[in-house]
């Protein structure tokens, strides 16, 4: 059953059930945590898992800021499920005695409903805009060199898909992230996107590399790591680059989450590689095989940052 329950993409009402069950299961290393609401009245949803002690390591794993991109749901969903299925074996166990990993599969609810149910192709969230167009960019959106002019993809024309909102955190999707990363001090975070297979880190605003060469290198290694590991699985090359390398914007996650806090931060593009490989459109059959390569990747991030955090 819990092979072919993969193969299918998640809803957002069936993805709270699943999350759901899942914190049944285990009260004792799990919990299910609302980190916000978005504008439709979704619960934005985060399983915490781990030691309850307070003061240890802790992680953040993101997925589906953008609608249209559901594989970014399922691979962080389907980390959380081995998380907390193999909560006893190693080297989980050991992971959950000596830190805390969140894991909120699906940051953007209200835009992957409508992705589903009425434009397949749909990338931001449901906020009615002034000009009555619809949804703010939530990786635009971010308060770290927020809204920068004649920075591409950064738009201020509200029915642009890259609107960056009326000013830095103005969506419940945003604020929510903002709340628990303000509350928490995590010592790595990974947002999942789709597509291209690339692992980005900052800066995405700017060509220029951070300044803090300990950070660079720790970024740049990290990153080398999780492409050979993921080339492992099934041969696909992710390829590392800083964020502007693909192109520069405003806003994003990354560069609020390192800016801002100096988390070692990455956004992971998925499968597909191309436009003419499905671009969003990922058949569902590529779920598994798009999860098995990216697990351990998010292990070996997990291994290196809850054993020696940085920052
Ligand atoms: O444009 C984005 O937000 C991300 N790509 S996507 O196709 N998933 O929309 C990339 C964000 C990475 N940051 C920068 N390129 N600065
Ligand atoms: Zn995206």
């Amino acid at each position: 059953a819990t092979a072919a329950a993969a193969e299918q993409y998640h809803s957002a009402a069936s993805l709270e059930e699943e999350l759901r069950r899942l914190a049944e299961a285990r009260p004792d290393i799990a919990e299910l945590k609302e980190i916000g609401r978005s504008i439709e009245g979704r619960p934005i949803l985060a399983l915490r898992i781990g030691d309850r002690r307070g003061g240890v390591p802790k992680l953040l794993f993101m997925g589906c800021h953008h609608a249209r991109e559901w594989i970014a749901v399922e691979v962080p969903f389907l980390l959380v499920k081995e998380l907390v299925e193999r909560a006893d074996e190693a080297p989980i166990a050991g992971w959950l005695g000596s830190g805390e990993i969140w894991v909120a599969p699906m940051v953007n609810p209200d835009g992957h409903e409508h992705s589903r149910t009425e434009a397949r192709l749909w990338r931001k969230n449901r906020r009615r805009n002034a000009d009555g167009s619809f949804g703010v960019d939530p990786n635009r959106n971010y308060g770290y060199m927020w809204g920068t002019l004649d920075i591409p993809t950064s738009s201020h024309v509200p029915s642009d898909e890259t609107y960056v909102g009326p000013r830095a955190f103005s969506e419940p999707e945003t604020q929510a992230v903002r709340d628990l990363v303000g509350c928490e001090r995590f010592a790595g975070v990974i947002t999942y996107h789709s597509y291209s297979q690339l692992i980005l880190y900052p800066w995405g605003y700017t060509e220029k590399p951070i300044p803090d060469l300990q950070h660079r290198e720790q970024m740049v290694a990290m990153a080398g790591e999780m492409h050979d590991l993921i080339e492992a699985v099934h041969g696909k090359i992710y390829v590392p680059q800083p964020s502007s390398e693909l192109y520069p914007t405003a806003g994003d996650t990354t560069d609020w989450t390192y800016g801002t806090y100096g988390i070692p931060s990455f956004t992971i593009e998925l499968r597909p590689r191309t436009f003419e490989e499905g671009g969003f459109v990922l058949p569902a059959d590529q779920i598994m095989p798009t999860w098995e390569e990216n697990r351990p990747a998010a292990f070996r991030f997990i291994e290196q940052l809850l054993a020696a955090p940085v920052g």
